[in-house]
This record gives C-alpha cells, structure tokens and sequence, in this order.
C-alpha cells in the first residue's frame, strides 16, 4: 500500500512537469531529456542498496517496486506474480539481459545482473512500452555509495 502512494505522487509530478520539458527541448538544450524510456527526473527510488537480495515483483500490470537503486555488481530476482505472463526487456537493448515470455509464466522466477553504473530502463512489451504503462528503472550506483 506504501507504494501506490508513491506512484499517485509520481505521476503528479511527471504531469506538473510536462510544461518545463517542453521548454526545454524547445530551447534545443536536449541534455536531459534525450534517455530513452520513462522520464526519471522526478521519481523516487527505492534504496535497496546493501540488500543481500533484491526482488522486483511483475503483477498484473505493474513491477513492484517500479524503481529501485542498487549497488553494481546486483542481482535482481524479478517474479511474476500476476495471473498472465510478462516479461522483462531493456529498453535500451542489450544494456542487461532480457527475460523472455517464455521464461516468464505466472510463478516464474528469473534473474537480471546489474554491473554497470548508471540508469537502466525495463519495460513489459505485453503490457507496457519504452515509456509507459508496465515499465520501471534500476538505479545502479557504486558500491558504498547508495543514497
Ligand atoms: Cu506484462
């Protein structure tokens, strides 16, 4: 339940600040606003750095929780705890392994490693795209340096 309330105060800020992003690309600046996948500028992460394990669970249709920060070198077990299958895609591809359909039926469990510093977006393509819908994002920081 902790969590809805944080996602109700996400997309009130992403919609507050749609009228600055605007602005921005229109000033040609494009320094911030050039990542593919969802916008990440305004949204909390959950601090899992230091976690001896790290869960991420894909439900019908959401990840939860949708943003986490880890420290590099982590390994994510994301489950599917939905009633229909999911999958989880990089949305830049390549950045980190992919769990397929296939892979991913209701119940399964797989895993994503994390080694390189920075933002990685994921995203469901049954029930999300790059930027909405069924989507989340792993912050990967140094070790020792989590917020
Ligand atoms: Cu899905």
């Amino acid at each position: 339940m902790r969590f809805r309330g944080i996602v109700v105060a996400v997309l009130l800020l992403v919609a507050a600040g749609c009228g600055a992003d605007e602005e921005a690309s229109a000033a040609g600046d494009g320094a911030t606003t050039t990542a593919p996948g969802p916008d990440l500028s305004e949204v909390e992460f959950v601090d899992e750095t230091g976690a001896e394990e790290v869960e991420v669970e894909a439900r019908d249709n959401v990840f939860d929780a949708e943003y986490i920060e880890v420290e590099a070198g982590t390994t994510i077990t994301f489950r599917n705890d939905g009633r229909n299958p999911h999958n989880v895609l990089p949305v830049v591809e390549g950045e980190v392994s992919e769990i397929p359909t296939e892979a991913f039926d209701p119940g399964d469990e797989a895993t994503i490693t994390f080694d390189e510093v920075g933002d990685v977006a994921y995203y469901c393509s049954l029930h999300g795209t790059t930027t909405k819908g069924m989507v989340g994002a792993v912050r990967v920081v140094e070790p020792g340096t989590g917020s």
